[in-house]
């Protein structure tokens, strides 16, 4: 847990100073719209039946006893958040992974915003520009934050969503639970220096193999988002015909059978599944990543069949993007290595204590006042080529804040020109990702294996 200090505190009230006396930036996006009703979030310690062993205590959500809603939003229109933090000792901030909003609105404590402290409030108030499945979780001391419970997942509406006949929602993350049901040790340093420490306990929607009723030959749209802290996924459907429709959000520019598709922390999947014709027939969900293929959930056809078509759904409207004009975009060289130099710098925010990545070569020292230099300095409207590389031997989810890319090529396979805010870069691979620098602010540039986010792998970049 973060620790307090009377200095952390004081720098943190002259900071918000410093902050509400605003950044000047006149958003693109619609801050000045008018806000709707907020929607009242409030960060607490809650308890919850994880296992069969009892209620597990210390579970952290923004709802008592339930796990954090899936908020619903509106392409193009106003959203407002009034964030409450009860938890105790626990200073927090929302980041809403995915949208391209306000900097000031991006949950980064110190970066874009103060963290909120324990009693206090914030409000967050922005306007979606993309339709698409996204999520939100904490920013500040984030690998405990988000161990214990807060992720949750957004839903934005375009009212030119295709028609379907249900739609179902997963979250997917795990717990770091023992045999009595209750959190142990969120990590282990020899993990987090190779793939990230995994949880113990697998769930979806906070449940174990859930089942869910969807109509006889219907048209499901299933969202998937992957909040856990560490878990890659290799996804696949038996018994239904599934076809990736979306990826981070975006519509994919062909859709395609899923077949195995890899999807790391942070990132999201939407499936148009097409429910078995049978009463009772079901649908499995699956992880087959690893040793132990895993069922996630399971979706049981109800009802005479709808005789529905995957072929008949109409397409998902691109997002409203500018594209990068490659011929003259300005390359960024980013490289993802691993470092045993310099020490972790403690944070309110949390430390993990040791540093084991780098970007650059600088290894991030921890969400301090006085963070590395960032990355680089990008001129607002301009187009940039980020040439992320993988020297590690492990697989990265790197993830931007604020802005999308579009992915150009891979040195190791064939890439579609996704748009997204989060590639899951292999080992010896280069990606190259155009992106219009359209947001001014400062944009963290991150792992979302949060033990690699927290432990070096992080940076920025400064839009001016
Ligand atoms: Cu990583």
């Amino acid at each position: 847990m973060a620790v307090l200090t009377r200095r952390n505190l004081l720098k943190a009230s002259a900071l918000a100073g410093a902050y509400g006396a605003g950044i000047g930036i006149a958003s693109r996006f619609g801050l000045a719209a008018a806000a709707p009703e907020p929607l009242i979030l409030t960060a607490q310690t809650t308890e919850m039946k994880l296992t069969d062993a009892g209620p597990t205590k210390n579970v952290l959500s923004y709802a008592s006893r339930e796990m954090p809603p899936t908020i619903r939003m509106k392409q193009g229109e106003p959203f407002a958040a009034h964030l409450i933090n009860v938890m105790e000792n626990e200073p927090t901030t929302i980041h809403w992974h995915g949208l391209r909003i306000d900097n000031r609105m991006d949950g980064v404590p110190f970066l874009t915003q103060p963290y909120v402290y324990t009693q206090d409030s914030f409000d967050y108030s922005f306007t979606p520009p993309d339709a698409g499945t996204f999520w939100y979780h904490p920013h500040c001391n984030t690998l405990a934050q988000m161990g214990h419970g807060l992720t949750g997942m957004i839903i934005v509406e375009s009212p030119d969503d295709p028609d379907f006949d249900a739609e179902v929602t997963l979250n997917l993350r795990d717990w770091r639970l023992g045999g009595d049901g209750q959190f142990i040790a969120q990590f282990r340093p020899r993990d987090a220096a190779k793939a990230g420490t995994y949880g113990t306990v697998r769930t979806a929607n906070w449940q174990r193999e859930p089942q869910y009723d969807a109509p006889a030959g219907g048209l499901v749209r299933l969202r998937l988002a992957i909040t856990d802290v560490t878990r890659i996924y290799s996804l696949k459907v038996e018994g239904a015909e599934a076809t990736v429709i979306a990826i981070d959000g975006n519509p994919v520019p062909e859709r395609f059978p899923l077949d195995l598709l890899l999807l790391g922390p942070g990132q999201r999947l939407d499936l148009a599944l097409r429910m078995p014709d049978t009463e009772g027939a079901v649908a499995t969900i699956e992880d087959i990543r690893g040793t132990n293929p895993t069922t996630i959930a399971r979706l049981r056809a109800v009802g005479r069949s709808l005789k529905r078509d995957t072929g008949d759904l109409g397409r998902l409207a691109a997002n409203p993007m500018d594209k990068a004009d490659i011929s003259t975009a300005e390359q960024i060289p980013l490289i993802l290595s691993a470092t045993a130099e310099n020490g972790a710098v403690d944070s309110i925010c949390g430390s993990l204590g040791y540093s084991f990545w780098a970007i650059n070569k600088a290894p991030w020292p921890g969400d301090t006042p006085d963070p590395t230099a960032p990355l680089a300095e990008m001129k607002l409207g301009k187009s940039y080529i980020l040439n992320v590389e993988n020297v590690t031997p492990h697989t990265h989810p790197i993830h931007l804040h604020g802005m999308s890319f579009t992915v150009l090529s891979s040195s190791t396979r064939q890439v579609p020109p996704l748009v997204s805010d989060t590639y899951l870069i292999q080992p010896d691979e280069k990606v190259r990702l155009a992106l219009v620098a359209d947001n001014p602010g400062d944009w963290v540039f991150h792992c979302h294996i949060i033990e690699h986010q927290k432990t070096g792998m992080t940076g920025y970049f400064r839009v001016v």
